[in-house]
């Protein structure tokens, strides 16, 4: 592996492009904004420079409804439909682990690139472009596209953007540059009012009993974390009920506002005794090192791993790792 840079990734995109190539596109399991943005954004440019693109997140879980309305959509397919083409870029994962089982189209390829900015990723492409210091892997992307000479529309920005404002909770940690990117976006025409509300503000109505089920159940230990204090709640499958799975993903956002804890914790089911966690924290604690003692990554104040066991279990794990 090597560490590369924006103009590196750039470069092998622009000869796939002069060569009338072939490009794989994979995005990370449980997909978000900014992974399926990247993907398509970079999916579009390249088919735009006639480029045969495939982009493919790992299953089980299926899109986001908000996500199936992005631009581009249409050059999703299924991994089983996947064909694997020489060059393989992988979009905001973490790790190789975070491309489920299309790892092995990643591996399979001539020339892998990463492009990523998570502070815990070890590098595992041919070319590494990897920046913690950008708040979305979005943000990297666009960089790749300014080295090669993309101009931007709307469908390509749309997409950048819904990683930007994901990432950024809604722009509310959203560095310098990220809001620099954010003017150029909507310049270019993106429609930055419907996506906030497509990507933050639109839940089924039963959204709403899930959310009172789970927070009324909702944990406040205040001498964990050396007194710091961990706020937690469980979404089980009961709660979730007939749910799709990414309406549990904005718990966490209503959990971390708990004055009391540093840490905020969502314990969600995936299995008959899986679970994946997400973790926020405020200021002193750095998630990182938390999060790999799991097995998982990610960011200082925003990250995840998969446990398994009794719920019970589960939690006093990650009680005893803070
Ligand atoms: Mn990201």
């Amino acid at each position: 592996m090597t560490a590369g840079s924006s103009s590196d990734v750039a470069a092998l995109l622009r000869r796939a492009a002069d060569d009338a190539g072939a490009v794989t596109i994979l995005c990370h399991m449980r997909p978000d904004a900014d992974t399926i943005g990247s993907g398509l954004a970079l999916g579009l440019a390249l088919d735009g420079l006639g480029v045969d693109v495939e982009v493919a997140f790992p299953g089980p879980e299926e899109l986001p409804a908000a996500l199936r309305e992005l631009p581009g959509s249409k050059l999703l397919v299924g991994p089983a439909h996947l064909v694997g083409q020489p060059v393989a870029v992988s979009v905001d994962a973490a790790s190789v682990a975070r491309l489920g089982a299309l790892d092995a189209h990643f591996g399979a390829a001539e020339h892998s690139v990463v492009i990523d900015h998570h502070a815990s990723n070890p590098g595992f492409g041919d070319i590494d472009f990897i920046d913690p210091a950008a708040d979305c892997t979005a943000e990297l992307v666009l960089r790749v596209l300014d080295d090669m000479g993309v101009e931007l529309d709307v469908d390509i920005a749309t997409c950048l953007y819904a990683g930007l404002t994901t990432d950024t909770g809604s722009f509310r940690w959203a560095r310098p540059e990220s809001l620099r990117v954010a003017a150029r976006l909507l310049d270019v025409g993106v429609d930055g009012r419907g996506w906030s509300r497509r990507l933050f503000d639109t839940h089924p109505f039963s959204w709403f009993g899930m959310v009172s089920q789970v927070l009324g159940a909702a944990q406040l230990d205040r001498t964990a974390c050396g007194g710091e204090g961990l706020v937690y709640a469980v979404v089980d499958a009961t709660a979730l009920a007939d749910l799709s799975w990414e309406e549990s993903e904005s718990i966490v956002d209503i959990v971390r506002t708990a004055a009391e804890a540093e840490v905020a914790a969502v314990f969600k089911q995936v299995g008959a005794e899986r679970w994946t966690v997400s973790l926020r924290s405020k200021n002193t604690v750095d998630l990182v090192p938390i999060a790999r003692a799991h097995g998982g990554g990610g960011h200082r104040h925003a990250s995840g791993y998969s446990d398994a066991g009794p719920i019970d279990e589960v939690i006093a794990r990650l009680r005893d790792s803070l």
